[in-house]
């Protein structure tokens, strides 16, 4: 139908992730604090480095930084994973990657929803890490009947939002009036609710199991649980959350402090104590408490090959078993210091990166290609060549994706401690995943692949004319 004019994917989630980040700060007033330091910091660290400055500007990064963020939710059933897959993509985005975290004691496989194209996510970086509940890894029968029971009879969309995604499908776009409507009504999905949909008893026996499967199964929907800028200085935030009276996270997961930082790091404040109400209690004066929801931030530094992640994994896994697995408040400065100290193998400058194949890069053409000798047709295997010779240069493709060791440390920071020692034999499941969601995940080492692919390929037929 030529006559309806679409607003863009890209136009629907800056629309939704404008909304979204409003509520959160609305919900969450300490979020809105976080915001503010953020945007401080990254200011003075671009005032102060004009090669940070160039970089961002150079790979298109610096129109979305100060629009940047992702949230994360917890799904309950298969439904709930596949519906939410539909509504994503009516917002341009599509999961990538699969992460399993039962392994590191947090019931629950996800991915990552987000936009797949570079000009896409320049456009509208926001992202959503999306897990759902291994409702097979409750080992007590009745609780896992109960917990079934209670999810089965669950609807976390609402009708409109439900038909305008299957409008969406079925015309190929939303007119900017449907869209507005859309993103409202997906907006109540993600809204926090008061009132608990179980009683007292059943709460704390779903608790008593994992403190994540009563946040999971307890509510109306699966609430934001925290929404992430992105820093340009993590170690700064870390150290200045205290003087605006945000409690910080006892660690920065991830990598350490480098000259040429790489894939993610991040911390967060502790979750808040929030007041709810359970069923049955309303109206008696009653009041319980839950805590799940927290503010986090990420900084992002270059994506590493499958070569660089296997280092990463071998150099993170020796410090923690070194210091006997997840850090402590106790041995923080302990961890610290020794991961610094292993991560010295792990190469700190992006040319060593490019050689070694350790990260991935956008390559592009100097002033210099226009008198390069045209005796010879150029390919890939003259792009080390070329790169020394000056006629080419790179700049690092920012790590897009998420860390699953990581992101089971933010949830036990969130959890409590006692959770993150549970440990599930449970095997990941990828395949069941996928069968859930409706389709497979895209592949993520093959998404950093191409995409330099194809600035080598452009930089090649550049040289080639
Ligand atoms: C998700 C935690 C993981 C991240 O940034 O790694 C995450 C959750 O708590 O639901 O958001
Ligand atoms: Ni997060």
């Amino acid at each position: 139908n030529t006559d309806k004019a679409f607003v863009s994917p890209e136009y629907i989630r800056n629309r939704f992730s404008t909304i979204m980040s409003d509520m959160y700060k609305n919900e969450v007033p300490l979020y809105g604090e976080l915001l503010d330091l953020v945007h401080d910091i990254n200011n003075d660290v671009l005032s102060k480095s004009e090669e940070i400055k160039e970089q961002l500007e150079n790979t298109g990064e610096m129109t979305r930084l100060n629009m940047e963020r992702h949230g994360a939710i917890r799904l309950g059933k298969p439904y709930e994973l596949f519906t939410m897959r539909r509504l994503f993509k009516v917002m341009g985005m599509f999961p990538v990657g699969y992460y399993d975290l039962a392994t590191a004691g947090v019931p629950v496989h996800s991915t990552a929803f987000r936009a797949i194209e570079n000009t896409a996510l320049n456009q509208a970086p926001f992202r959503v890490f999306t897990s759902l509940l291994r409702i097979d890894l409750i080992d007590n029968e009745e609780l896992r009947n109960n917990v079934e029971t209670i999810l089965e009879k669950r609807q976390i969309f609402t009708e409109k939002a439900l038909e305008l995604i299957d409008k969406s499908e079925k015309e190929g776009g939303l007119t900017k009036e449907d869209a507005e409507i859309f993103v409202q009504e997906a907006l109540e999905t993600f809204r926090w609710h008061d009132t608990a949909t179980v009683d007292h008893e059943m709460y704390e026996a779903l608790l008593g199991q994992h403190r994540l499967i009563a946040d999971v199964v307890a509510f109306k929907g699966p609430h934001i649980n925290h929404l992430t800028p992105r820093t340009l200085d993590i170690d700064k935030v870390q150290v200045s959350m205290a003087s605006r009276n945000i409690p910080p996270k006892d660690n920065i997961e991830g990598p350490p402090t480098r000259k040429c930082p790489i894939l993610l790091r991040q911390t967060s404040f502790k979750a808040l104590t929030e007041k709810v109400t359970f069923k049955g209690e309303i109206g008696n004066g009653k009041i319980g408490e839950h805590k799940a929801r927290f503010g986090e931030i990420e900084q992002r530094g270059v994506a590493v090959t499958q070569k660089g992640l296997d280092l990463y994994n071998e150099l993170l896994g020796k410090t923690r078993k070194a210091i006997g697995g997840s850090p402590t408040a106790e041995n923080a400065a302990e961890y610290n210091q020794l991961l610094a100290e292993n991560f010295k193998a792990f190469p700190d400058n992006y040319n060593e990166l490019q050689s070694e194949k350790l990260a991935y890069f956008h390559y592009f053409t100097t002033d210099k290609v226009k008198n390069i000798a045209k005796d010879k047709a150029y390919t890939k295997a003259d792009i080390n060549q070329l790169l020394k010779d000056g006629y080419l240069t790179i700049m690092p493709m920012v790590y897009e994706d998420f860390l699953p060791v990581s992101a089971a440390g933010i949830f036990a920071s969130n959890l409590g401690t006692d959770d993150a020692k549970r440990e599930y034999k449970g095997t990941s499941n990828q395949s069941l995943f996928e069968k859930d969601l409706g389709e497979p995940v895209y592949v993520l080492m093959k998404w950093y692949e191409d995409m330099q692919d194809e600035t080598i390929q452009k930089c090649l037929a550049e040289i080639n004319a």
